[in-house]
């Protein structure tokens, strides 16, 4: 479904005059207003197809119903996000769940609703019907030749789809690791990735990226394969320079310094993406900026520091992705509420005083360092993205324009109580 044009104007008209005053503050308050405005315009956060439906845990799944069944109600839910922010305009699909023989259609029905394939997902880390060989004890790293070889054959297909569909990334994440001590070789299942890997990179496109995702445990609870970003940065310098290290926030081990992380592999020119959510104790991939939000604004005042160092884009130079789902609340809701939470941080990274910034840190005035950042961390940079989609045509308050216009019963009312998410 899509919102009329109306809808939107008159939802704006009514929150308008108190928005104004909100800006004419904020706009007052923060001396780069203007071109914070054009930045956060600009920028967009790829949704993943996977986190359109409710997540759930191993202990149930509890649907709000109306969830899209298949690639085009799929987009047709990120279409509907990015009418209400205007910041939605990427897609990240997920194959086999994703997979289309109608590739024309699916393009068409993308740009009709402004949208774009970002990096595209492998999936080895599951067995599907009629697959020759399990995934049960890896895929990239097997001890067996040709299970690699089916596992590096299904990547080479997700890059097949991904040109038809005009992505121009992969995305790599791996379950590979073991359970228990002296199950695997740790170099043994290095060099099998590794030779995996490089076949996968030798069919990437001139123009693609390789993204090399890693994760500190799960499913496997003993050692994983692409375990960290040392990791990570390993394969892909070994691989080339079409190969980067993307970062998901949840992967880490607790209190990870991921801020530093993400400033030096920026520094390597290796980092390659985003994956956005937030947690407590694990990867249990809440809203982004829930829990840390803080810790959000500190990766991205490293991210606009160490872009702006190397004269790179925000906008196209490193793919931003959402990778978040979970049971109690409505999928759509959620996703509105991590790119607000994403937009805030990228705002208020771009409004700390960097030239103040850097004198501060040469005088070792560690207090005026932490001020610096505060008084940008604690500055309400909200009516500034709140303005930056009042001039894209969307919505003021996108979670309570969803709300009044009651999309969710909507869309139960056409697809049922009981539709599940592909792949969920
Ligand atoms: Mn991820």
């Amino acid at each position: 479904m899509k919102l009329e044009p109306n809808q939107i104007a008159s939802h704006n008209e009514r929150l308008l005059s108190k928005h104004q005053q909100r800006l004419d503050f904020a706009t007052q308050e923060i001396p780069n207003s203007k071109d914070i405005l054009q930045k956060i315009s600009d920028f967009q956060i790829g949704i993943p197809s996977w986190a359109l439906g409710t997540g759930g845990t191993r202990f149930g799944r509890f649907s709000p119903g109306g969830e899209p069944g298949n690639i085009e109600e799929k987009l047709a839910d990120i279409g509907l996000l990015h009418q209400l922010n205007a910041s939605s305009a990427a897609v990240s699909l997920h194959i086999p769940w994703d997979t289309t023989t109608n590739v024309p259609a699916i393009k068409a029905l993308a740009a009709e609703y402004g949208l774009h394939f970002d990096a595209m997902n492998s999936n080895t880390f599951q067995d599907q019907r009629d697959q020759l060989h399990s995934y049960k004890f890896g895929s990239l790293q097997h001890v067996n030749k040709e299970v690699r070889k089916q596992a590096i054959a299904h990547n080479i297909e997700v890059i097949r789809q991904g040109i038809e569909l005009g992505s121009n990334a992969l995305t790599i994440w791996l379950a590979d690791g073991s359970c228990f001590p002296g199950q695997l070789n740790f170099r043994k299942a290095f060099e099998n990735t590794l030779e995996s890997l490089q076949e996968i990179y030798a069919a990437l496109p001139a123009d693609w990226k390789v993204f090399v995702e890693y994760k500190a445990f799960e499913p496997n609870f003993y050692s994983t394969t692409v375990g960290d970003w040392g990791q990570s940065l390993l394969y892909a310098n070994k691989l080339g320079s079409k190969a980067f290290t993307l970062v998901d926030l949840g992967h880490h081990l607790p209190n990870a310094n991921i801020e530093q992380i993400v400033s030096l592999l920026l520094m390597e020119g290796k980092l390659g993406g985003f994956h956005f959510n937030d947690s407590k104790y694990g990867d249990d991939d809440l809203t982004a900026g829930c829990m840390k939000p803080y810790q959000l604004f500190l990766i991205f005042n490293e991210l606009v520091e160490g872009m702006d160092q190397r004269g790179m884009n925000h906008k196209n130079d490193l793919a931003w992705m959402i990778d978040a789902s979970h049971n109690v609340k409505d999928p759509l809701e959620d996703l509105l509420q991590s790119v607000e939470a994403i937009m805030i941080a990228y705002a208020q990274a771009l409004s700390v005083d960097r030239i103040a910034l850097v004198q501060a840190q040469q005088e070792n005035d560690v207090v005026r360092c932490q001020e610096i950042l505060q008084q940008a961390f604690r500055t309400d940079v909200r009516p500034l993205v709140a303005e930056a989609r009042l001039r894209a045509g969307a919505a003021l308050s996108p979670l309570a324009l969803y709300r009044e216009t009651e999309i969710r019963k909507e869309l139960i009312k056409n697809r049922g109580n009981k539709t599940i998410a592909t792949g969920l």
